[in-house]
């Protein structure tokens, strides 16, 4: 990308990059140094000698080189892009980021996963999240979100338990990034506000295809507030135009060992190959005079606004253009904030969000290590900043003058106040009367219809991967009464899914637990009391909630391998190999061995993978040409029945010219061959259009016995 091609934001950056390219190596004050391999000794044999100010600055700074990893999202992957309007919001907002269509506001994008540490696998069954921060003229605004619309929990008080639970127990520092153990699960069937984003975890939507195939929610109400000071509230959604989707856990397991950094790598190399990731942003909004209109409080972040209750309009488009420079100046330093907000935007009293605004500040001071964090480059805004704020670590600005206080008049009353023609923020003049007191609105008191609502929203094959979930994760805990108290809340969601969970883990459903099931108020232990109330049912169905809600018919970026060995048919690969480029599929030709392959008609052709070095989890479709020497080869390789096997078993789409049918053994291509995404001898179109359906889970009853 050239200098002019380049945002606002990335233009920013660029006075702080440094391209060692033709330059002579220094030390970090400017000593030009001409041996980096050997410290400073008396004789060749040593001792070392103190002097060494070379020796002495590279270690230093090498000891120094790691800072703490986020307390939550510690595991990221980030990307630069823009934001460009639609339409005007002015109806709703101020924020010209919502009102003016001829901006492009430069972001950068920040996707994790909540409990791993740094270097955990990217396909671990978690939230992710989705935090954007947009450099605006008028200042930084970041929607910090995740990839599902609610949280666990209802105020922020109970975040640390929330961590502490799911995270790796305390004393052996076991699981890594998983969520399947007993502090968890104990913490879950005591705290049943936590089960609506509970089932979404337990859903495929924890483990997606690809960041890029997910939605982001920015989860609380928040508000707009427009020029007459009209507020609205409003709950921020993204919606991918690739469509969402996701693996099986079998795939997520074994992706675990094939490429731990699968997601990140799908990224950066989507961006670097010019596919570029994009989002339409939409947005629900409510009036004022709707804030008790529904049947759950707006405020609580464990309930969603089913899209068909409040349809989302989508306002705007968000593209992903450009991968970081430098990993950790760019995606481990950002520093993002819910409470980052430009006018026109507010806040609502979510209490989760309230106590948010606390965090984000406070944990950059020990990650970041300075109030200055807001210096870095990738943390500073694009519009100027003057303010008193004065010296802390590692303080870059060199702020010239004599004063800093207001008022001054030595400094000519600088920096002045913003004038309200000039849009300075101004809090949205809510009313508030209240008792202190520390307490939760029953207006909270529902914890079950929404993950009911969730459960009979969902397809019947993802019914099924939600009901495996359940079984595996509770399976993994060791304490029978905290299964027990998790059949039981399950039942009150949904009695067949807790009976399939129940016949999962051979136990009984029990009618009653013991303790507090359904409060968080505390450990009170009179179980009458703490019934779950009755379900509500607002809505039978809200279809926005099954993945296949939002579908896209492009192959862009989809990994399709294509199993070949010397001799494959040439004039086929190449016409499924064009037809699929053509639509923006990634082709890879995986052979027996590493190197290159003659097809028949003599050709070399490099191989991208020995069979040796991937595995079938890695593609999201494989063909397989013709050609009696490549199925010979092919069917001497060790791995290529597995890859077979495991494609059908994972319900992904494969192609086959007609010669293939019968000469690979140990398949079970034949007991799948009138499956409609097993495509024997037919036109690429037809392949596409599988491909493009990202899965034919129709198959998957029969196909998950496949033994592999
Ligand atoms: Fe948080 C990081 C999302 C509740 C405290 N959070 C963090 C990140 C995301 C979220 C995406 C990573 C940002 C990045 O990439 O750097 N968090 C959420 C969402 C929540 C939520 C969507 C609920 C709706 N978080 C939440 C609560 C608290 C925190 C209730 C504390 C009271 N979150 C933090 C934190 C982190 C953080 C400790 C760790 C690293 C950081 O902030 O910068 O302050």
């Amino acid at each position: 990308m050239s200098e002019k091609e380049k945002d606002k934001k990335s233009q920013d950056l660029t006075r702080d990059t440094k391209n060692a390219e033709g330059k002579t190596m220094t030390t970090n004050q400017g000593v030009k140094v001409n041996d980096t391999n050997n410290s400073l000794k008396a004789g060749e044999r040593g001792a070392t000698l103190l002097e060494d100010f070379i020796l002495r600055e590279k270690i230093t700074h090498f000891d120094h080189e790691r800072i703490p990893e986020r307390i939550v999202h510690a595991r990221g992957s980030g990307a630069h892009g823009y934001f460009e309007l639609y339409e005007s919001m002015d109806k709703y907002t101020k924020a010209p980021i919502f009102t003016d269509t001829s901006r492009k506001t430069p972001v950068f994008v920040r996707f994790s996963t909540v409990a791993g540490s740094k270097g955990s696998a990217d396909l671990a069954r978690d939230v992710r999240g989705f935090a954007v921060k947009f450099y605006t003229e008028e200042g930084i605004f970041d929607l910090v979100g995740n990839n599902m619309p609610v949280f666990f929990i209802q105020d922020s008080m109970k975040f640390p338990d929330l961590i502490h639970a799911v995270k790796p127990e305390p004393d052996r520092e076991i699981p890594q990034a998983a969520s399947a153990h007993d502090t968890f699960y104990d913490f879950v069937s005591l705290t049943t506000e936590t089960l609506h984003n509970h089932i979404w975890v337990m859903s495929d939507r924890a483990i997606p295809r690809s960041l890029r195939m997910m939605e982001g929610f920015g989860i609380h109400t928040f508000r707009l507030v427009n020029v007459e000071g009209k507020s609205h509230f409003v709950k921020f959604h993204w919606k991918p135009l690739l469509g969402t989707h996701s693996v099986t856990w079998d795939e997520a397991v074994k992706i675990h060992g094939a490429d731990s950094d699968f997601h990140r790598r799908d990224l950066w190399d989507a961006i670097d190959a010019g596919h570029f990731p994009e989002w339409e942003l939409g947005l629900q909004i409510i009036p004022e005079e709707d804030e008790h209109k529904f049947e759950f409080d707006i405020l609580d972040p464990t309930k969603l606004i089913p899209e068909e209750m409040v349809p989302v309009q989508r306002i705007g488009k968000m593209t992903l253009n450009r991968n970081p420079d430098n990993f950790f100046a760019e995606t481990e330093q950002v520093a993002f904030h819910p409470g980052h907000i430009v006018p026109g935007i507010d806040f609502s009293n979510d209490p989760l969000l309230q106590g948010r605004l606390f965090s984000y500040t406070d944990t950059q001071l020990s990650r970041l290590g300075s109030p200055n964090f807001h210096e870095l480059p990738i943390n500073r805004p694009v519009n100027e900043t003057h303010n008193n704020q004065r010296d802390a670590h590692m303080r870059m600005t060199i702020n010239k003058g004599k004063t800093a206080y207001f008022p001054n008049s030595i400094g000519g009353g600088c920096p002045h106040l913003a004038k309200m023609a000039e849009g300075g923020f101004t809090p949205y003049e809510e009313r508030i009367d209240g008792r202190k007191t520390r307490a939760r609105s029953e207006s909270f008191n529902d914890h079950y219809s929404q993950p009911a609502l969730f459960y009979r929203s969902l397809t019947d094959w993802e019914k099924d991967h939600v009901a495996d979930a359940y079984t595996f994760e509770i399976g993994k805990c060791t304490y029978d009464h905290i299964k027990e108290r998790m059949l039981y809340i399950i039942n009150q969601i949904d009695e067949d899914l807790a009976a399939k969970v129940a016949e999962g883990l051979g136990m009984e459903i029990p009618s009653k637990v013991e303790g507090p099931v359904n409060q968080a108020i505390g450990a009170d232990a009179d179980v009458e009391k703490h019934q779950p109330p009755k379900k509500k049912n607002y809505l039978d169905k809200s279809e926005a909630l099954s993945l296949t809600h939002l579908k896209s018919d492009s192959i862009a970026t989809r990994q399709i391998g294509f199993l070949v060995g010397n001799g494959f048919d040439g004039e086929s690969m190449g016409k499924m190999k064009k037809a699929l480029e053509d639509k923006g599929a990634m082709v890879q030709l995986l052979a027996p061995h590493g190197g290159t392959v003659k097809c028949d008609q003599g050709k070399s052709h490099k191989v991208d993978a020995a069979l040796l070095t991937t595995e079938s989890v890695l593609f999201d479709a494989i063909y397989i040409p013709g050609g009696t020497k490549s199925l010979e080869a092919l069917n001497k390789a060790p791995k290529t029945a597995k890859f077979i096997n495991e494609t059908l078993k994972h319900c992904k789409a494969i192609a086959l010219d007609k010669e293939v049918m019968g000469k690979i053994e140990n398949t079970y291509l034949e007991k799948f061959k009138e499956d409609a995404a097993v495509l024997i001898d037919k036109a690429p179109a037809k392949f596409i259009e599988q491909i493009a359906a990202h899965r034919n889970w129709s198959r998957q009853k029969e196909a998950m016995s496949i033994p592999v």
